[in-house]
């Protein structure tokens, strides 16, 4: 029998409530200044959530600057204690968090749970950074001298988030920048407020738990459109905005930040690509492609949406994948055996459907594609997901549409083929399929993929928190999460110390009074 699945809307209603967020954040009936909260599931509003006005950003903005002044005192690993009780309401919560992200975001349970997971790993990520922020003791070239390289905590970091990954995103860079000394303002998407408010309150009571250490305004929350946004970027007062989005996002934001010197993370567009050699295991290689171009309904940003196939497997492989695409499981999220939940809203399958009719015009073969209104009627944007042939790459697939169409083409030789992967505006992440261990170093070498992210024998997309995550070109350049992004959230200072009684200048220079 079916799980009985309650409505969208008692079910957001009563899992907001487990997650304690205040009565404050809604809107009241007929109120101004509300913004609606809807679920992809089934397109409806299911409750409406007060904006952040001027004054409150304005307030946020001026809290957070002086917040910096107390946290950049702290210790380090006293910091990283914040961080670890924000790991422990995040596992506490992680049913309820995840069912949420799942409502409001559209995502299968076990992503929505899986995004939990992930902000889980970087606290602990963080945790563990925050006895680690090293820096180095540098030989100098002076007698009686020392030369030393110091992190200091940065400022305050603005985060813009996407609708996409809504609590995840967010998590990479407050428990990161927590660590690092600076306090946190939050610009999450306007579809994804609800899940905002959740992750604040859980965070909240991190504070609370934490004491008066804590300076208030160390995490500012600015829900609402982009003026907000905007905000962040302009304000002198941000040191560092972490921004994930669009590529046409990111080429409003960078100018500004550049103009007033302010730091910029920029997590834009991709366009990934695999390819598939003729070693390859394609058992393993069909699973893998399947999670990456369809897993999320095809809105990662890591999500594979470029194919390329070598001839003398490529028979053996795509009716396989069509056979794949045409019976996927797509419906209600919350249903633990639907695979492929709605995309965000009807605007996104406008674009997939303008997309796939731009593909047929110039000789794709679309296979699926088409929009499922029988599941919830007109306003939820239910699709199959296309995969489609194309004689070569051209048109849309040299874009990237956000939405489950995966472009396949053929190819011949091995140095073609990753020409052609890379000869895209966005550089996120890529995959190569082989046994061939020269393919696989070739793919990964200065002149193989030219991504922040190559992957062998694994799909693009479910990158781990450990390595630095971004990508080149219109992908923006940021790194965040693990390895050395924590750097980004810090400012570098060298030191040298003289403890002689002479005064030796540097390159051999003579100057006497
Ligand atoms: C994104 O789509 O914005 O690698 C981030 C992944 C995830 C993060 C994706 N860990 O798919």
């Amino acid at each position: 029998m079916a799980p009985t699945i309650l409505s969208v809307r008692d079910d957001t209603l009563a899992v907001l409530e487990r997650l304690g967020v205040p009565a404050s954040a809604f809107a009241t009936e007929g109120g101004e200044g509300g913004l609606a909260a809807r679920s992809p599931i089934d397109g409806g509003v299911v409750t409406t959530v007060r904006e952040t006005t001027a004054a409150e950003a304005e307030a946020a903005l001026a809290q957070a600057s002086q917040a910096f002044l107390a946290w950049r005192r702290v210790p380090g690993p006293r910091r990283g204690e914040l961080v670890r009780l924000l790991g422990e309401e995040l596992r506490a919560h992680k049913d309820d968090l995840g069912r949420l992200v799942t409502l409001e975001a559209g995502k299968i349970l076990s992503e929505g749970l899986g995004e939990v997971q992930e902000m889980i790993d970087i606290c602990d990520f963080a945790v563990g950074l925050s006895r680690q922020l090293h820096g180095l003791t540098i030989a100098t070239e002076r007698p009686d001298h020392r030369m030393m390289e110091v992190w200091h905590p940065l400022g305050v970091c603005g985060v813009i988030t996407a609708f996409n990954f809504p609590v995840a995103v967010w998590s990479w860079n407050a428990a990161l920048a927590l660590v690092c000394g600076d306090p946190v303002i939050w610009k999450p998407s306007e579809k994804t407020s609800l899940t905002a408010l959740a992750v604040h309150a859980l965070a909240a009571k991190a504070v609370k738990r934490f004491g008066s250490d804590a300076p208030d305004g160390l995490l500012g929350l600015l829900i609402g459109g982009r003026e907000l946004g905007e905000r962040l970027v302009e304000d002198e007062r941000v040191a560092l905005v972490s921004a994930t989005g669009s590529t046409a996002m990111g080429r409003q934001v960078a100018p500004k930040l550049a103009a007033r010197f302010a730091r910029a993370i920029l997590e834009l567009g991709g366009n990934n690509a695999a390819i598939v050699a003729p070693s390859a295991d394609l058992d393993l290689a069909l699973r893998a492609i399947a999670f990456a171009a369809m897993g999320t309904a095809g809105q990662r940003c890591t999500t594979l949406r470029r194919l390329f196939v070598h001839d003398s497997v490529y028979d053996a492989l795509v009716p396989r994948l069509k056979a794949a695409y045409g019976s996927v499981r797509i419906g209600d999220p919350r249903d633990p055996a639907t695979l492929i939940g709605p995309l965000i809203d009807v605007h996104a399958a406008d674009g997939m459907a303008r997309a796939l009719d731009e593909a047929r015009a110039i000789g794709g073969t679309v296979h699926g594609g088409e929009r499922l209104r029988d599941i919830r009627g007109e306003a939820a944007a239910y699709v199959r997901p296309a995969l489609v042939e194309m004689p070569e790459q051209t048109g849309p697939m040299r874009r990237e549409t956000f939405a489950p169409i995966l472009y396949v083409t053929r190819y011949t030789g091995l140095e073609e083929a990753i020409h052609a992967q890379n000869a895209v505006a966005a550089g996120l992440s890529s995959s190569i399929f082989t046994r061939d261990l020269s393919e696989a170093e070739i793919f990964l070498s200065a002149s193989g993929s030219d991504c922040g992210i190559a992957n062998v024998n694994i799909g693009p997309s479910g990158a781990e928190i450990g390595g630095a995550f971004g990508g080149e070109k219109e992908t923006g350049g940021g790194r965040e999460a693990g390895s050395d992004s924590w750097k980004a959230y810090m400012r570098r200072a060298t030191n040298t110390i003289n403890y002689g009684k002479t005064l030796p200048l540097a390159q051999g220079v003579t100057f006497e009074v």
